[in-house]
Order: structure tokens, then sequence, then C-alpha cells
């Protein structure tokens, strides 16, 4: 476990508390693209997960959490259209409890999964506790939290 990481949790609990209601559809923010009644912040910059969930909470709370196939493909196709390399980070992590991902929106598992195959695997040592959407193999991994990813903001 790295120093610093119940930070993620006491943001939990400020999206729990201030996160918004599904909504109906609405126009989005300027440097926002709408899908399916949901407003999407693609990073420019790769982050750190911390980072990246800061950032994200800062923007309006969320770190991208894939609900659907539906949505992961149009994730993988925007990530491929900003040439994004790697992936970008997802929103679930196992730091409470190892093998277990849980969303930081709400500590509930992920009702949606697609692990690639072999993740997640807990690799480099036992330090892999951040999933992240993995490009080049369409589907989930956990990663080491303190790797620069790009990242995806939802609201
Ligand atoms: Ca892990
Ligand atoms: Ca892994």
């Amino acid at each position: 476990m790295q120093t610093g990481l119940p930070t993620v949790f006491v943001l939990f609990l400020i999206c729990i508390l201030g996160g918004p209601e599904a909504a109906p559809p609405r126009q989005c923010e300027n440097g926002w693209i709408s899908f399916y009644g949901k407003c999407y912040y693609f990073s420019r910059t790769p982050e750190n997960f911390r980072s990246a969930l800061h950032n994200c909470y800062n923007l309006g709370c969320r770190l991208l959490e894939i609900e659907s196939k539906g949505e992961e493909l149009w994730i993988d196709l925007q990530n491929r259209l900003l040439g994004y390399n790697y992936g970008v980070w997802l929103g679930f992590s196992d730091i409470i409890k190892e093998g277990q991902f849980l969303a930081l929106s709400d500590r509930k598992r992920p009702r949606y999964v697609n692990w690639t195959q072999g993740a997640p695997n807990n690799g480099h040592g036992g330090t892999e506790h951040c999933a992240m959407y993995w490009i080049a193999r369409k589907g989930w991994n956990d990663e080491r939290c303190s790797i620069r990813l790009n990242y995806v903001c939802t609201k």
C-alpha cells in the first residue's frame, strides 16, 4: 500500500455525498463530450491515479467507471482517436481488500467488468491496486496506482 492513498477514500465520501444523481440527457459544457446522458472529459496529460481522481473531483466528481459494453466500445474509440497509448484509469480499486475491486463512487462491486485474460493479477510484486482500461487488449487490467495514465472524468 502506498502512503497517501487513504485520500482516495475521503474523496469517495465527497463523491457519495455530493455526487450528481442520474439526470436526464443534458448539454455538456465546453470541453466535454456527451454520450447517452453523461458528459465526458478526456485528459490531455497523463497523471497518476490519485491526481486523476483529484482532477476529476475538481471538475465535477467522478473518474470513469465503465458501466456497459456499449460505453466501453465508445471509450475505446475515443481513446484511439485521441492517440492515447496504454489506456485510461478506471474508478475501481482493490486497495481496501486485495482482489476485490470496488467502485470509487459507491464502494460497490462493478456490475459490468471486462478484465483481460489473466487480470487482475496483482502484478509488480503485488502492487497493482488500480484498474485501467487497456487499449491494446480491449479490456481491464490492474496496474500500479503510481504510473501516469490518461484518464476520463464523467458527470
Ligand atoms: Ca491488487
Ligand atoms: Ca495487472
